[in-house]
C-alpha cells in the first residue's frame, strides 16, 4: 500500500538471483555483526504476486514464506523472532495476519472490508499496532496479538499511519498528515500525549526505531527527493544518511543497531540496500530486476 508499493513491479520475473555487489570481508560481514542471525524479511514480486521472503543479510538464502494466490506485504518480526506479522490483500481491502517465522500456521487477525495495514509489535509481543480506515480515514489501532481487543489510538481528520512501537516500551511513533504534510509523531501506548517530532514542509514518514529505542530512522523529502535520515527519539539532531537523486525509503535497523537496510529506486525498480548506521559502506543486496520492498531485520 502507499509508497512502499507504488512501483508495482512488472517486468521480468527473473529467477531468484539476488547478488551482493560489494565484496565483504569476514570481519566486516553484517551477518556476523548485524544480529538476529542476519535474517531480513521483505516482500517482492518474484512470482505472480507480492510474497514475503526472508534472506540472509548478504542477499543469499532466499526463501518464500507465503506462496499464496494473494498479495502479502509489510512483514514485521515479533520481538522474540518466532513469528512474523504481515498484511494480505483480500479483494480490494487488506487484513493483518501472523505466521510462524518459517511461514507455517498463518492466522488472520482482522476481518472487515476496509484496509488493515502495516503491523508492528509491542516489545513484549502481546500487542500489535497497525493502521486502518475502518472508521473513515486512516487511524492507528492496537490489538492483542491474537486479534482481540482492538483499540483506536488516534482520532484526526488526516491520515494517521505506519505506527511502530518503541522497543523500550511506552511510546509509539507513527506518521500523520493532520497538519497538512506528513510528519512523524509520538503517542503513548494508550494514544495520549501526541508529539510532533518533525516540522518540515516536506513529507516525513516511514519511521523505524533503533534497537535501543534512542533513535528513529525515517524517510523524508525535505532536501528535494526522498532520502533516509536518523534523529534522536525526541526529534533532535536529524542527520541525512543517503544522498541520491532517486527515491530512498523504507529504512529498518539491524538488530545489533550497526546497520540500516532500506529500499531505493536508484536502479530503476525497488532494490534493497544495506549501509552502516552512519550511512557509510553502502552495498546492494537484491537484484534490480526483482522489485523488493519493506525490509525488516530479525530481532
Ligand atoms: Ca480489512
Ligand atoms: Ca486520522
Ligand atoms: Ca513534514
Ligand atoms: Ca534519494
Amino acid at each position: 500500500m502507499y509508497a512502499r508499493h507504488r512501483r508495482a513491479a512488472v517486468g521480468l520475473m527473473t529467477a531468484i538471483s539476488l547478488t551482493l555487489v560489494a565484496a565483504v570481508g569476514a570481519a566486516d560481514d553484517p551477518c556476523l555483526l548485524g544480529g538476529g542471525a542476519g535474517r531480513i524479511a521483505f516482500d517482492t514480486y518474484l512470482g505472480r504476486n507480492l510474497e514475503i521472503y526472508v534472506m540472509s543479510c548478504d542477499g543469499e538464502d532466499i526463501t518464500n514464506l507465503t506462496s499464496s494466490p494473494y498479495g502479502e506485504v509489510n512483514p514485521a518480526w515479533s520481538p522474540d523472532g518466532s513469528r512474523i506479522a504481515y498484511e494480505r490483500y483480500r479483494g480490494s481491502s487488506t487484513e493483518i495476519y501472523v505466521m510462524d517465522a518459517d511461514g507455517a500456521n498463518p492466522r488472520r487477525l482482522t476481518s472487515n472490508y476496509r484496509n488493515d495495514s502495516s503491523p508492528d509489535w509491542s516489545p513484549d509481543g502481546a500487542r500489535i499496532v497497525f493502521f486502518s480506515d475502518r472508521d473513515g480515514n486512516n487511524e492507528v489501532y492496537a490489538m492483542n496479538a491474537d486479534g482481540t481487543e482492538p483499540v483506536r489510538l488516534t482520532d484526526s481528520p488526516g491520515d494517521d499511519f505506519y505506527p511502530v512501537w518503541s522497543p523500550i516500551g511506552g511510546r509509539i511513533a507513527f506518521v500523520s498528515a493532520r497538519d497538512g504534510n506528513r510528519e512523524i509523531y509520538l503517542i503513548d501506548a494508550d494514544g495520549g500525549n501526541a508529539l510532533n517530532l518533525t516540522q518540515s514542509e516536506a513529507d516525513d514518514w516511514l519511521p523505524e526505531w533503533s534497537p535501543d529505542g534512542q533513535q528513529i530512522v525515517f524517510a523524508s523529502k525535505r532536501d528535494g527527493n526522498s532520502e533516509i535520515y536518523v534523529m534522536n527519539a525526541d526529534g533532535t539532531n536529524p542527520q541525512r544518511l543517503t544522498d541520491h537523486e532517486a527515491e530512498d525509503y523504507s529504512p529498518a535497523w539491524s538488530s545489533s543497531g550497526e546497520f540500516i537496510v532500506f529500499a531505493s529506486a536508484r536502479d530503476g525498480g525497488s532494490t534493497l540496500y544495506l549501509m552502516r548506521a552512519d550511512g557509510t559502506e553502502l552495498r546492494r543486496l537484491t537484484d534490480p530486476a526483482s522489485d523488493c520492498y519493506s525490509p525488516d531485520w530479525m530481532p
